[in-house]
């Protein structure tokens, strides 16, 4: 199922960089963007996650993200997000950038994760841009108000907002200086996320997809691996561990 392309890279890639997307964490349980269904079919995920949906309706998208808290906190990692903390431990350049905003990787073990639309667990002050105090936002269905009277909002990154620079900045280096790139769980939709894996291209890397379904780019890419990340990547990573040691 791997080419023998794919192989050589992962025995002799000097940098390794992957971007993940929502389905690396589906088979933990969190609800993908583009087919999400359950307590929330009826609303289109993507039109929630703007500025303006929070300005016309806190309420409902503030228990929109409580509801996802509550989901994200009480799963675990699987063994794809287990697979790229390993990875970071096996090759002698790895960058791990996420498009997730649901801590998997970290509490999987991944040490350093680029978090290109922010987190969900850090809530800050609409107004004065004060960070919610404590760890987690209670899981509340209106929304939450800061000292100064302003509305708080989740520290995630909607459309029309600029992505954070530095993380944005990190991605697009890695993706320049990387052999191989991989795109996992991903519709290749959402920009500028998404044209990371043909920057890399550009550039000579070897960039290969994995996702049960081809995504937006997948007819761009060297090669489509089709199956859930967290079956393909503990092969990946078992095929690596015949050539390399850990570090
Ligand atoms: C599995 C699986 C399994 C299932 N294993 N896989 C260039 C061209 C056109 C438009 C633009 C452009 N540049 C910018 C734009 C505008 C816009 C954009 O991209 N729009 C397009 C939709 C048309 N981008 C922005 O607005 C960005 N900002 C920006 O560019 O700033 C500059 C600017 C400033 C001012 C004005 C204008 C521009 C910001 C984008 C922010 C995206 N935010 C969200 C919400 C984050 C918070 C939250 O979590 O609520 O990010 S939207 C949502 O989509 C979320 C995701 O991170 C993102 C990507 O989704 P993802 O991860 O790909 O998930 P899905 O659900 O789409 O796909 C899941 C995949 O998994 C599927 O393929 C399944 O098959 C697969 N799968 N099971 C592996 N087991
Ligand atoms: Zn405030």
């Amino acid at each position: 199922m791997i080419s023998a392309t794919l192989e050589h890279m992962l025995a002799e890639a000097r940098h390794i960089a992957v971007l993940t997307g929502a389905g690396v964490s589906a088979e933990s349980g969190v609800p993908t963007f583009r087919t999400a269904g359950g307590l929330w079919a009826q609303y289109d995920p993507t039109r929630l996650a703007t500025r303006e949906a929070f300005e016309e309706n806190p309420d409902l998208v503030w228990s929109w993200y409580s509801w996802r808290r509550g989901i994200i906190r009480g799963v675990q990692p699987n063994p794809g997000h287990f697979a790229l903390a390993e990875a970071e431990r096996l090759f002698p350049r790895f960058s791990l950038i996420t498009q997730n905003v649901d801590n998997l990787h970290r509490r999987a073990g991944s040490r350093e994760v680029h978090e290109l639309h922010g987190n969900i667990e850090h809530s800050r002050c609409i107004a004065c841009g004060r960070p919610y105090p404590g760890d987690e936002a209670p899981p509340t269905e209106t929304a939450l108000h800061c000292e100064c009277g302003g509305l708080i909002r989740p520290g995630v990154v909607w459309f029309g907002e600029s992505l954070p620079e530095t993380e944005l900045d990190f991605a697009q280096q890695a993706a320049l200086d990387c052999d191989l790139f991989l795109a996992v769980g991903t519709s290749g939709l959402v920009y500028p996320a998404a044209g990371l894996p043909l920057l890399a291209q550009r550039r000579g890397a070897y960039v290969v997809e994995i996702n049960p379904e081809p995504s937006a780019l997948a007819r761009q890419l060297d090669e489509c691996l089709q199956g859930p990340s967290g079956v393909i990547l503990p092969l990946l990573i078992e095929t690596a561990k015949r050539f390399r040691t850990t570090v």
